[in-house]
């Protein structure tokens, strides 16, 4: 699929720095040295509701990593995936009577408009679910003959315990695993499995639902987690530097990505990073789409909030916190959008080379955003109070503002 354009990301003077970044994997800080070109795949939107301030900020935390990057001078691989076939899409085409493909194509492209208000860098290929099956289905076939996978009434499953480092992502204990299996997509319950956390690789094909050609697989369709493993290897190969998603994807998603990857090629590991965004809250609870407590990007965008000061708002919290939106952080984003955007278009102002650093340093430092916003606040309130005689400044403030942080003032 195509994905959205690119807004253009201005070179900075100066020295950008290497990202130091929490990996859940190993539970600590990791620093990447991804070569020229970095690696990054970013789990993308299952299309059957509008793009919320949840994703929004998850897919935020990403642009950061991909801004940091750009920032060394490196050029960034970016692949993300639209799970345009799954359970939640065909239950909520069939609980509003609509074809799920058309609905699954109204809801990527309104994605598609936010992500370009919002400013967030495009991936270089953005990849459905339904057109990465030609792929996926020989992968399916390969695990089954590596003895990795089983089939049981027509179904296909991954076998965990065919990867002896199942569990190296979420460091989960059985119990737990099994709760969270149920509650995100999988079936512990079903019998006949060898361990109940198996995961589906491919789908029977079901009466009045969509099915693909399978191979010897039969007619079918793929599961969730070997869909991004397909996408993944395909475009960037083992190895590569991040694997992005909320923290609702540690555990199945990422662990069992991990596992098929690792059980496929016999080569660990396939992310460097395994980086996780934390859950953004309305009223007390995770924002999801199965719960309908959503702020949507589209209705703010509508209600006419800038979407810079949407932008300014996702980074007034750091990636990894949970937190909760409420209409005061929109308002003290605007504000803040306000005072800067009045501090910058002065035509001379206080030197602004330590301020650039001080953005690079929050954000190389784990995407410490609001220390990097909390930096240019201080530059304003100097530029308010005493102004200065830097006539570069306010453009560098500017642009630093948009390369580092996709804020166009
Ligand atoms: N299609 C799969 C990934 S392959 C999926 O999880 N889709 S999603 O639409 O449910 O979520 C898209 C991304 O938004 C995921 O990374 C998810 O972790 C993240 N996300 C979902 N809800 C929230 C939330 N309330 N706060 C922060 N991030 C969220
Ligand atoms: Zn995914």
């Amino acid at each position: 699929m195509h994905a959205w354009p690119a807004s253009e990301v201005p070179a900075l003077p100066g020295q950008g720095r290497d990202l130091r970044i929490h990996d859940t994997a190993t539970g600590g800080p990791v620093t990447l040295d991804p070569g020229p070109v970095a690696r990054i795949y970013v789990c993308g939107i299952t299309p059957y509701d509008a793009t919320h301030i949840g994703h929004a900020a998850t897919y935020n935390a990403f642009d950061l990593v991909q801004r940091v990057w750009l920032d060394t001078k490196r050029q960034v691989h970016y692949v993300q995936n639209v799970t345009d076939v799954d359970d939640p899409l065909l239950e909520r085409a069939e609980r509003d009577g609509v074809d799920w493909a058309a609905l699954a194509e109204q809801e990527t492209q309104l994605f598609r408009e936010d992500m370009t208000a919002l400013r967030m860098l495009p991936p270089q290929q953005y990849i459905g679910a339904v057109e990465a099956i030609p792929g996926i289905v020989p992968l399916v076939e390969r695990l089954r003959d590596l003895g990795a996978a089983y089939e049981l009434e027509g179904d296909t499953y991954f076998s965990v315990e065919a990867d002896p480092r199942f569990g190296q992502v979420s460091h989960l204990d059985a119990a737990a695993m099994r709760l969270l299996s149920a509650e995100r997509g999988g079936d512990p319950e079903r019998p006949g499995k060898k361990n109940p956390l198996d995961p589906m690789l491919w789908s029977a094909a079901r009466e009045g639902e969509p099915s693909w050609d399978g191979g010897s697989l039969g007619r079918g369709r793929p599961g969730w987690h070997i869909e991004c493993v397909a996408i993944a290897l395909d475009h960037l190969g083992m190895g590569f530097d991040v694997q992005g998603g909320g923290s609702d994807l540690v555990f199945p998603h990422h662990e069992m990505g991990a596992s098929h990857a690792q059980a496929l090629t016999g080569e660990f590991p396939m992310a460097k990073a395994y980086v996780h965004a934390g859950m953004v809250a309305l009223h007390g609870e995770k924002m999801s789409k199965s719960k309908g407590n959503l702020v949507f990007v589209s209705r703010l965008r509508q209600d006419g909030v800038d979407p810079a000061a949407i932008r300014l708002a996702l980074l007034s919290h750091h990636y990894r916190a949970d937190w909760e939106w409420t209409d005061q952080v929109l308002q003290d984003a605007v504000t803040r959008l306000g005072h800067w955007r009045a501090a910058v278009s002065r035509p001379d102002g206080p030197s602004a080379e330590a301020l650039v650093d001080e953005i690079r340093e929050a954000l190389a430092n784990d995407l410490d955003a609001p220390a990097a916003l909390t930096a240019v606040d201080r530059w304003a309130v100097t530029q308010e109070q005493q102004g200065g005689t830097d006539t570069g400044a306010p453009g560098i403030v500017s642009r630093a503002v948009d390369a580092l942080l996709g804020v166009a003032l």
